[in-house]
């Protein structure tokens, strides 16, 4: 089929075989593959996926690893691309292992959006949606330096894994603002696999290796959960300020605890609506916008409540 003829199947709502260069697609079809199973923020985000996807007539389907591991989430994209959806939203858990694996579905005439995670190579999704992920990081270390005031102390950065676009990103504007804040010292990054329990057990080596420790930026969600584990278990909650990224029930809870002084929330649901809102564009063969940024928002215990929307779903 021409371009001509796969415009007007599209415009008429489709439901049929898209001829492409790598043969037929499913034009009605779409599905998300996010960075693991069973996670609030993805919960969220594949709500937000659902609902817009469905109102729009698409046919969805979810296939998420159950670690975030790109070992896990390359097959995924594998068996996805046997059954030739219209689109494909991912959450690419590795900037580059996970550019071949995509490319072959573009390749194949599906449209590629990423949600949340990026490659490096921006040369096979038509559309990416995330957060300003370096933004973040910033935001939460201005955060940070509100919270202590003129007070001094150390600084550690909890990563998750190296290769991770949005986490590697706020790790990046973190480090770039604490700089400005000479009464922050830096006691630099630790990865931690996206592990809680390697997250907890840094932070309590890091409260013996930097006495002063006055603060933790934990890059996600796991990490941040992980942290508070680690400053329960040394007795210093409250005492070390621990800023999150995400904002899961149980993150959200310690905040309200004391456990969190800050949490830097998303918005995963408009990720996702807005991920399908360009991939229908794309199956239509209308232009798309390459990159979108969604909000991002500082809470602190003193103003969650008016802030709520920004928490993140167990369910949809
Ligand atoms: O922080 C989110 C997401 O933005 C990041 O890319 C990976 O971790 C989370 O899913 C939270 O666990």
């Amino acid at each position: 089929l021409g371009a001509v003829a796969v415009l007007l199947l599209a415009g008429c709502g489709g439901g049929g075989q898209i001829g492409d260069s790598g043969g037929d697609v499913d034009a009605k079809k779409m599905v998300l593959i996010p960075g693991v199973t069973a996670e609030p923020f993805y919960i969220s985000m594949e709500c937000g996926f659902r609902e817009a996807a469905q109102a729009a007539g698409y046919q969805v389907d979810v296939q998420a690893p159950s670690k975030f591991d790109s070992n896990q989430q390359i097959p995924i994209v594998s068996g996805v691309l046997a059954n030739k959806p219209g689109a494909v939203l991912i959450s690419p858990t590795d900037d580059t292992a996970l550019a071949g694996p995509m490319k072959s579905l573009k390749d194949a005439g599906v449209k590629v959006v990423e949600v949340d995670t990026a490659l490096v190579d921006t040369s096979v999704a038509v559309s990416s949606v995330s957060s300003d992920n370096e933004q973040g990081g910033a935001l939460a270390a201005r955060t940070l330096a509100e919270l202590v005031g003129d007070k001094t102390g150390s600084v550690l950065v909890l990563n998750t894994k190296a290769g991770t676009s949005t986490t590697d990103a706020r790790a990046k504007g973190f480090e770039t603002e604490l700089a400005k804040h000479p009464n922050l010292k830096y006691a630099g990054q630790q990865y931690t696999d996206n592990e809680p329990d390697q997250a907890a057990s840094k932070v309590t080596a890091t409260l013996a290796a930097y006495p002063d420790l006055i603060g933790v930026f934990a890059t996600n969600l796991n990490t941040g959960e992980g942290a508070a584990t680690g400053l329960r278990n040394a007795g210093k909650t409250g005492a070390v300020n621990l800023i999150g990224f995400d904002a899961s029930p149980k993150q959200v809870e310690d905040l309200r605890g004391g456990v969190v002084q800050a949490l830097i929330a998303q918005d995963p649901a408009t990720i996702g609506k807005t991920g399908v809102e360009h991939a229908i564009a794309a199956i239509e063969g209308k232009e798309v916008q390459r990159t979108t940024e969604t909000d991002l928002v500082a809470l602190t215990k003193a103003d969650m409540d008016s802030k709520s929307e920004y928490f993140y779903k167990q369910e949809c």
